[in-house]
């Protein structure tokens, strides 16, 4: 395999871009090397410059739950632009893809619209010390809820990736109402509370997190969560940004059965364009301005070509589901071959393929898997929280993600990312990834 377009390229960037990149993990340091770049995508496949092709499991860090470019998202995109690319002020789609959101995920009566899943966390951090007139929030270590300031501690992702989970440039001051908890303990969150009474405005978590690489809360802990900040007059925030529309239709809050006071949502949404979303309970949403005291605005929030794309991508996701006359959507469970149980049906057989593999090599892997979303930790012991991912040997994940990448296998070059299966990954494409996972872990 050559790379000499791209290792040329690289070096241009580096020239005009910091790292040379314009999102950190995307710089190939975690994993040694350097980034390949890509000029195509298509269905379970990206291409880079030099004609190497792969089957991608980063999946633009989550968007393409459909497969790259889906041709009922491109054609929805090049309609839209046809009518003008922003416009400022209301336009039709962003009310279509409101309605779609409230009906898909019941724990939303009203939704605004951002451009990222960091604006979106971002405000609903706000929104939710406004409503509640108190200034705490719990986040839980290995977390990552965008380069929000006052969230940037114990982050995942490229903070904790490249060692700065705690990033420079953020005040203390601006980090002092901010409480941190391990994951998965429910004892550290009552202790919290107990400890801060009538402080806490908020609990926000990946209610999977899956900024540390993935794992899952422990049966009952998201009950927990639910009862405790219902008992103590927090919100419970769920940041759905990677779960949203992935790990079912209503996203992780459908699949573990909790409604969250308020939620964000990012990726999925926005059908490869940037769109992100906070959305909750209307008497806590109407706290938002222009009705409410809580300030939050945005010149391409609601756009209309990015609005377009994430309504191909839900009812493309959703089938007629969206647009019952009743206006109810079946738990997706409770449907048969959708895309949800593909996606499930997939994901088993890529965790059944690669636990086989890890153990015929001898190698200790954990493979985590939710839905469509997994992790290998290269570890004997069980990964719940970010502590216990901490323990994988991370020299053996490169050689792991390099490995594969030479198989033609394009992985998140980082432990502490996951990975993501779309609809338009086929078994052969598993198969094949599973066969290279195989020869690589004899090598490691
Ligand atoms: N925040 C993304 C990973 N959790 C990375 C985004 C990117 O590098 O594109």
């Amino acid at each position: 395999m050559t790379h000499a377009k791209s290792d040329q390229l690289f070096a241009e960037a580096l020239k005009y871009i910091p790292g040379g990149v314009n999102s950190p993990v995307r710089a190939f340091r975690a994993v040694g090397g350097q980034p390949f770049f890509v000029n195509k995508a298509k269905g379970s496949r990206v291409w880079d410059v030099d004609g190497n092709e792969y089957i991608d499991y980063v999946l633009t860090w989550g968007p393409a739950i459909l497969g790259h470019a889906h041709p009922k998202i491109i054609a929805a995109v090049k309609a839209a632009a046809e009518d003008g690319t922003s416009f400022g002020i209301p336009n039709p789609r962003e009310v279509t893809l409101a309605r779609m959101i409230c009906k898909l995920v019941p724990s939303v009566q009203k939704v605004r619209m951002t451009s990222s899943g960091t604006e979106a966390c971002m405000s609903v951090i706000r929104l939710a010390r406004g409503f509640t007139r108190r200034d705490k929030i719990v986040k839980f270590d290995g977390c990552y809820h965008g380069h929000v300031d006052s969230l940037l501690v114990k982050a995942g992702s490229g903070a904790l990736t490249f060692g700065h989970p705690d990033s420079a440039g953020v005040p203390a001051a601006f980090t002092q109402h901010t409480l941190v908890l391990p994951y998965n303990d429910i004892d550290a969150v009552k202790a919290a509370f107990g400890a801060n009474k009538d402080q806490i405005a908020g609990v926000i978590v990946e209610p999977v997190p899956g900024n540390a690489g993935l794992y899952l809360p422990k049966p009952g802990y998201l009950e927990s969560l639910r009862g405790v900040t219902r008992a103590n007059g927090a919100l419970l925030i769920f940041d759905e940004v990677m779960t949203g529309f992935r790990l079912a239709r209503g996203g992780a809050q459908e699949r573990f059965g909790i409604t969250p006071d308020l939620s964000c949502f990012g990726k999925v949404i926005g059908g490869g364009l940037p769109v992100g979303a906070l959305g909750g309970r209307a008497e806590i949403m109407d706290y938002l301005a222009p009705g409410g005291p809580v300030y939050q605005a945005g010149t391409l929030s609601g756009n209309p070509v990015a609005m377009a794309a994430g309504i191909a991508a839900l009812e493309e996701l959703s089938g007629r589901a969206c647009e019952s006359a009743d206006g109810k959507v079946p738990p997706s469970h409770e449907r048969s071959q959708d895309s949800y149980a593909r996606l499930e049906q997939l994901g088993s057989l890529l965790e059944a393929g690669m636990r086989d593999a890890a153990r015929s090599a001898g190698v200790p892997v954990q493979f985590n898997r939710c839905g469509s979303m997994f992790c290998a930790y290269f570890t004997g012991d069980p990964v719940h929280n970010l502590a216990d991912a901490m323990k994988s040997d991370r020299d053996r994940f490169k050689k792991y993600f390099h490995g594969m990448l030479n198989e033609g296998i394009y992985l998140a070059p980082s432990q502490f990312e996951a990975g993501f299966i779309s609809t338009a990954h086929s078994e052969a494409d598993i198969e094949k990834t599973v066969k290279a996972a195989a020869r690589v872990m004899r090598t490691l």
